[in-house]
C-alpha cells in the first residue's frame, strides 16, 4: 500500500481532527525515523494507518478482538486500548499488510510491549509528541526524543503510568512491561 491510498482509507474513518493528528503523527515519524536510519515509506505508512480504528464502534471493536488471535484479556480493560490491536488485525486481513514491523507498530503503539523494536518505539514517540499534543511533560520528552528515542519512550510510559495511577485507572500490562524493559534497558538493571 502506497501512503496516498492509505490516507484515501483512513480518512472517512476519522473525525477531522484525529485524521490531523495522523498527519501529524506520520511528519514527526518520518522526521524520526530519517534520524535514526529506519525506513521512511514503512513508517510513514504505518503512522498513517496507526488510529484507522479509533473512531469505530466499540461493538465493532469488540467483535474485532473476539474473532481474532489477540488476547482477550484486552476487553476487560479499558476500551482506549482496543482500537490499535483492532486494527492491526484488519489491516492485516483486509488489506494485506503483511509487514510485521508495520502491524506490530500499528498493534502495540497504545500500550508499547516489552522489547519493543525501533520501528515500534519511533511511532509509539511520535504518537505522544506531535506537535499537537499538550500533555503536561510532552515538550520535556518531545526535546528527549531528537536526541535518545528510548528515554523518550520510558518517559512517555511513565507519565501515562502515573497519569492512569493518578485518576486511579487500571494499567494494561503492557505498559508496564513495557516501562520495566526500557528501565532495565536505559539503566542496566535499576
Ligand atoms: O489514539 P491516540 O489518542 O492518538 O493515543 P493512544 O492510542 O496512545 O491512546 C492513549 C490513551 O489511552 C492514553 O491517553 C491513555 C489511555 N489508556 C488507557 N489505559 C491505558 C492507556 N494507555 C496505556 N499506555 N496503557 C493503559 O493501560
Ligand atoms: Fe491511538
Ligand atoms: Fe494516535
Amino acid at each position: 500500500m502506497k501512503s496516498d491510498e492509505a490516507i484515501d482509507l483512513i480518512r472517512p474513518q476519522l473525525k477531522q481532527t484525529r485524521f490531523e493528528h495522523t498527519l501529524r503523527v506520520a511528519e514527526t515519524a518520518v522526521t524520526l525515523a530519517k534520524k535514526n536510519n529506519q525506513s521512511v515509506d514503512r513508517m510513514e505508512l504505518a503512522a498513517i494507518l496507526h488510529d484507522y480504528a479509533k473512531n469505530f464502534p466499540l461493538e465493532d471493536l469488540r467483535q474485532v478482538i473476539n474473532e481474532s488471535e489477540l488476547p482477550q484479556d484486552l476487553l476487560l480493560y479499558h476500551h482506549e486500548l482496543w482500537h490499535g490491536p483492532a486494527a492491526s488485525v484488519i489491516m492485516e486481513r483486509e488489506h494485506g499488510i503483511t509487514d510485521e514491523d508495520i502491524r506490530n507498530a500499528i498493534r502495540y503503539h497504545t500500550t508499547g510491549r516489552a522489547g519493543m523494536s525501533q520501528f515500534e518505539t519511533i511511532l509509539f514517540v511520535a504518537d505522544y509528541v506531535e506537535p499537537g499534543r499538550t500533555f503536561p511533560g510532552v515538550e520535556e520528552v518531545r526535546e528527549t526524543a531528537d536526541t535518545n528515542l528510548y528515554r523518550a519512550a520510558w518517559m512517555a510510559l511513565r507519565n501515562t503510568i502515573q497519569f492512569l495511577v493518578g485518576k486511579h485507572g487500571s494499567v494494561y500490562p503492557d505498559t508496564f512491561y513495557a516501562y520495566n524493559d526500557l528501565t532495565l534497558r536505559l539503566n542496566g538493571g535499576n
